[in-house]
């Protein structure tokens, strides 16, 4: 994830973190080129200028520049300021206590939607404990109601669907309506997309938004298309309200540009990260342990919650057991490998952990 952005703010930082001492000039030789970094990732000019000059200020301070070792105050910097132009501390999904909690899914054609739909639908049910419907409200592609279907069952969730010939506006309304007899904690809107923002596009929205009043609006767009995503993020908070983002397709070659430029320039957050085709690959998007990745910190926080994910505890004490008593055998190394494999590809684990990076591997 962001390679080419992580490798290129290591090297600009590289020779300020190593240095005794700091003179002004060295923290504006070392911001030309985190700034040239960041517009080579497609991040928004007006966010490389602001993002740059709020470093710049913090990091010329006497109290940067005559601490004991100014380099590591600078990296600080530009942590802290990568963190908050990605939205600080990060939000969550508003979820009504004891009601129906309706989420309404937008964004162009392609962007991942009916995919997220699926992932967000298998995160709530397996990380918290919620029972989940999804309304296949998408009638104008003939394939995407049998889609969501087999990606909503494969998600353990209810889909609520009346075909193609029904109205979208009525289809979410009477999905609401099921989701709320049926007891579910969530239920999740899946929409039609659009090439383009276009009038007709917002109008269907409006209308299910005003039918169905969700409690959040989130946004799929595609990390892929860097500033187009910006702009789409843009274009739509101009005319239709959305509560959050979900930035999809991180796993490509997506540069960086949107993940750090939508809050700045829509002031929405990023509330999910989706990683991958596969329904597991959506994780929630912690501004501050992305910076930490970017920076080649490593990410313990998500990375010890992936091990306590995989790992039994029942197990662990067995093998605790096993190990004193000198029983460790063959068997238990291969169950030792399979938990292990259950965090994910070998290579995310290793980018996790802080001094290495994908590119040492
Ligand atoms: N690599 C990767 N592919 C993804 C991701 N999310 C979605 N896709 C793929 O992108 C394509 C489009 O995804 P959909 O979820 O169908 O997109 P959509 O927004 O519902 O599309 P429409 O219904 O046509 O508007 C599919 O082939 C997905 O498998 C992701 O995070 N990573
Ligand atoms: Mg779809």
């Amino acid at each position: 994830m962001f390679d080419s952005l992580s490798d290129r703010l290591q090297a600009a930082l590289s020779d300020v973190r190593s240095r005794g001492a700091l003179t002004e000039e060295d923290v504006t030789k070392a911001m030309r080129q985190v700034r040239l970094a960041l517009l080579e990732a497609d991040v928004n000019f007006q966010v490389v200028k602001a993002f740059t000059n709020a470093v710049k200020e913090r990091a010329s301070g006497a109290e940067v520049l005559e601490a004991l070792n100014p380099g590591q105050q600078v990296v600080k910097v530009v942590q802290d300021e990568l963190t908050e132009i990605m939205g600080g501390s990060g939000r969550d999904l508003t979820f009504v206590p004891g009601k129906l909690t309706v989420v309404l899914m937008a964004g162009l054609q392609g962007s991942g939607k009916t995919t997220a739909c699926a992932k967000l639908a298998r995160h709530l049910r397996e990380e918290h404990g919620k029972s989940v419907g999804i309304a296949a409200c998408d009638v104008y592609r003939p394939a995407a109601v049998d889609q969501l279907v087999k990606v909503g069952a494969d998600a353990g969730a209810s889909v609520y669907q009346q075909g193609t010939d029904a109205d979208p506006v009525a289809i979410a309304e009477w999905a609401v309506g099921e989701a709320k007899r049926e007891n579910k904690d969530v239920l999740i809107i899946d929409t039609s997309g659009r090439l383009h923002v276009d009038a007709e596009l917002m109008e269907e929205l409006a209308k299910i938004r005003k039918r169905t009043k969700p409690h959040n609006v989130l946004l799929v767009v595609d990390a892929m298309t860097g500033q187009d995503a910006v702009n789409v993020a843009e274009a739509f908070a101009g005319t239709a309200n959305f509560d959050g983002v979900i930035l999809s397709k991180l796993d490509g070659d997506a540069r960086g540009g949107a993940a750090l430029s939508v809050k700045a320039v829509t002031g929405k957050p990023i509330l999910y990260a989706s990683t991958g085709e596969k329904l597991p690959d959506f994780e929630r998007f912690h501004p501050d342990r992305m910076a930490q990745r970017i920076l080649g910190m490593g990410d313990v926080a998500t990375l010890a919650e992936k091990a306590q994910k995989g790992f039994d505890e029942d197990k662990a004490a067995d093998l605790e057991r096993k190990i004193r008593k000198q029983e460790f055998g063959f068997d238990d190394f291969l169950d030792q490998l399979k938990q292990v494999r259950r965090m994910g590809p070998l290579q995310n684990i290793l980018k996790m952990m802080p001094g290495l990076s994908g590119q040492q591997l």
